[in-house]
């Protein structure tokens, strides 16, 4: 064989490697990132920005003069302050935080609500979601395409129950939410794991083995090579997944897996936005210490803009 010959024969050979469908699929629900920004305040307070407002929130005040940014500052405070006692908490901060960055989910469940609520009484009810979302099939229940909408339904009904925390089998928005978006809360993270369990555990024992694990994120191919990042995710489960080392996955192993409870970034933000505004250091923030410190909540580029057009004018 020649030199071009063997080069060709690489690169071929590569070729048909890189071309293969060995994207991972990934269940872990990890917690988003509050900005795709550095965060560097010596720099600028973009981060900030988008933490406290959501990235979109945070441009739409880019506009606006000083004036009007404390203005609509001091209106956001009221919300904050969910317990109307007059201060801003921590806690209250890291729960608008939160809320900022899941503007997406609430966005979502806004734009399919009308859908559902066949009534417009403000409720989804089970009997609502199922004649939308299953109708055809309810009506012919044996469709050609060999899909099983029955089995989808039955797991959509005891998610459904699980997310209607007063169990009147009817959804306010919240519990809707819930439905439709799990992993955002709580009380639905049983229901989250109970699910992906299913999806995973083929011989349905009730827990995920290695070959069930591995199954999942990849399909083997005729007799070829497992790729590297397969090897890697035995020795993850051998030695981070399987904690108690009995060879399988149960209930809990397979939480910390798809639910890691990540560096609370939320938490972090909020302590850093109180630390840098509290001026009396009692812990909580006024209104008035808040808006003191707009350019760090919400900023406003307007103002440098507007400085530099007045400084010009007075040319
Ligand atoms: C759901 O569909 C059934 C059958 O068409 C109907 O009898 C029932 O009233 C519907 N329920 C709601 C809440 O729309
Ligand atoms: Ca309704
Ligand atoms: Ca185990």
């Amino acid at each position: 064989m020649t030199i071009p010959q063997l080069l060709l024969c690489l690169s071929l050979s590569m070729l048909c490697i890189s071309s293969k469908p060995t994207e991972k699929k990934d269940r872990v629900h990890h917690d988003p990132q509050l900005s795709d920004k550095v965060h560097d305040d010596a720099q600028n307070f973009d981060y900030d920005h988008d933490a406290f407002l959501g990235a979109d929130e945070a441009k739409t005040f880019d506009q606006l003069t000083p004036e009007e940014s404390k203005e609509r500052l001091g209106m956001i405070v009221d919300k904050i302050d969910t317990d109307k006692d007059g201060f801003v908490t921590e806690g209250e901060l890291k729960a608008w935080i939160k809320k900022a960055q899941k503007k997406y989910v609430y966005d979502s469940v806004e734009r399919q609500w009308q859908e559902f609520d066949m009534n417009q009484d403000g409720f989804i009810s089970w009997d609502e979601y199922r004649n939308v979302t299953y109708g055809t099939y309810l009506d012919d229940p044996d469709p050609d395409d060999g899909f099983n909408y029955k089995q989808m339904m039955v797991r959509d009904e005891r998610r459904f129950k699980m997310a209607d925390k007063d169990g009147d089998l009817t959804a306010t928005k919240e519990e809707f939410t819930a439905f439709l978006h799990p992993e955002e809360y709580d009380y639905m993270k049983d229901i989250v794991v109970q699910e992906t369990m299913e999806d995973i555990d083929k011989n349905g024992d009730g827990y995920i083995d290695l070959e069930e694990y591995i199954g999942d994120m990849y399909s083997h191919d005729g007799d070829a090579d497992e790729p590297e990042w397969v090897k890697t995710e035995r020795e993850q489960f051998v030695e981070f997944r399987d904690k108690n080392r009995d060879g399988k996955m149960d209930k809990e192993e397979t939480k910390d897996w798809i639910l890691p409870s990540d560096y609370d970034h939320a938490e972090a933000e909020a302590r850093h936005l109180v630390y840098e505004s509290d001026q009396n250091k009692d812990g909580k923030l006024t209104k008035e210490e808040i808006v003191e410190k707009y350019d760090l909540f919400v900023g406003s580029q307007a103002t440098d803009f507007g400085e530099a057009l007045v400084r010009h004018d007075e040319f």
